[in-house]
This record gives structure tokens, C-alpha cells and sequence, in this order.
């Protein structure tokens, strides 16, 4: 059973075997997260990313989708790159269903690499615009659901959020509480 655990933090600093970046479809950076990510990660994750705009995503990767590359000179051993929907409030349900998207597709790509342990931000919950108590509501319970399902790959040990700052951590820890999904074993 795959544990879901919070914590307050930066996720570049996570020893873990994958971080999932909250990028955009041109793969090549920007801020928050993913320049994070890029900044510590170093210039082979971005020569990666190219690679992957000049074969197979060549218009980009569309939101909601997931890919993954090597995770240069951080902790973990690989990114998973993923796009979430920048916030509407007319196109909710369909843009809700996109984060979720986000994180089910991720967890399939961190099972297909054999990831024992992955770290997610919160999504859209910044440039993005997401209000944080949605973005936390579809974050875990999605998880929750997808590692709770029996045909899910067993191998995946732990699912951590890593939230940048005490009121984002404490929006996770009470929806967490309300869903009962995290501090599972
Ligand atoms: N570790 C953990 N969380 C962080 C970190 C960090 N180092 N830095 C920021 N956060 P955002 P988005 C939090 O804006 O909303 C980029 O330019 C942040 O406080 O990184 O999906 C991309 O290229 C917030 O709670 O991602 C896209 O263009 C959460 O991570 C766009 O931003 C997500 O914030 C994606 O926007």
C-alpha cells in the first residue's frame, strides 16, 4: 500500500527517486517549481527536454500528460514533467478533471520507472492560479484513489507532497484530514 505523507519544504531538495515539476507544455523551463528544478537539476535535464521537443513531443506536452527525463545533479534519479490547467472558474469540471489527470498520469509514469518513492508539488496551486483548497482536494484524493486501486503497481512505496510554505502545508494537512487519505499505510 503506497503511504501518501506531507511535508513543508523545497522539492528539489527531496530524496526521493522521483519529483514530479510542474511545468509547462514547452518543456523548457520557467519559474516557480520548474525553474527551480532547473536551476538546482542543472543543464542536462533541459538538454533532455529538448530531445524530447525534437522527437516525439514535438508540439509539446499537452496538459493534464506526463513524461519523464533524468533528474541531472538533484537527489532524486528522475523528473516527471507534467502540465497542469491553468485555473478558469467557467471551465471547472473540465480543468479539474485535467490536474487529476496530472497526477494519475504521473503515478503511472513513476510505476513504469520502478519509483519506489516520488515527490509531487502542488500543481497549478501557483502561476497557474489554482486556489490552493481545490488544487490540495483533487491532489489527494486522486492519489488516494489511484494507490488504493488493486490493479495499481505495488511498488510505489511513498507519495509525498511537498508544499512550499506553512499555509499551503496547512491547506494539504486539513483537506488531508477531511479525506482521511493521508498518513495511510
Ligand atoms: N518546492 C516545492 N514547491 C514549490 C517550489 C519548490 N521549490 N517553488 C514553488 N513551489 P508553480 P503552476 C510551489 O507556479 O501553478 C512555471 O513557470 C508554489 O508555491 O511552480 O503549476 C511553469 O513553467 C505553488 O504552491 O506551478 C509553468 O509555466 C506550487 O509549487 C507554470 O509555472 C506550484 O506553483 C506552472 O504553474
Amino acid at each position: 500500500m503506497t503511504r501518501i505523507t506531507l511535508v513543508e519544504g523545497d522539492i528539489t531538495e527531496q530524496q526521493v527517486d522521483a519529483v514530479v515539476n510542474a511545468a509547462n507544455s514547452s518543456l523548457l523551463g520557467g519559474g516557480g517549481v520548474d525553474g527551480a528544478i532547473h536551476r538546482k537539476g542543472g543543464p542536462q535535464i533541459l538538454e533532455e527536454c529538448r530531445r524530447l521537443r525534437a522527437s516525439q513531443y514535438g508540439r509539446g506536452l499537452r496538459t493534464g500528460q506526463a513524461v519523464a527525463t533524468t533528474a541531472g545533479d538533484l537527489p532524486a534519479r528522475w523528473v516527471i514533467h507534467t502540465v497542469g490547467p491553468v485555473y478558469l472558474v467557467e471551465e471547472y469540471g473540465e480543468r479539474a478533471e485535467l490536474l487529476a489527470s496530472c497526477y494519475r498520469e504521473s503515478l503511472r509514469v513513476a510505476v513504469e520507472l520502478g519509483a519506489r518513492t516520488v515527490a509531487f508539488p502542488a500543481v497549478s496551486a501557483g502561476v497557474y492560479g489554482w486556489p490552493p483548497a481545490g488544487a490540495a482536494r483533487i491532489a489527494l484524493g486522486t492519489v488516494a484513489e489511484v494507490t488504493a486501486d488493486p490493479g495499481f503497481g505495488g511498488g510505489l512505496e511513498e507519495a509525498r507532497f511537498v508544499l512550499f510554505g506553512r499555509e499551503t502545508y496547512e491547506v494539504f494537512e486539513d483537506v488531508g484530514r477531511e479525506l482521511g487519505s493521508t498518513g495511510r499505510e
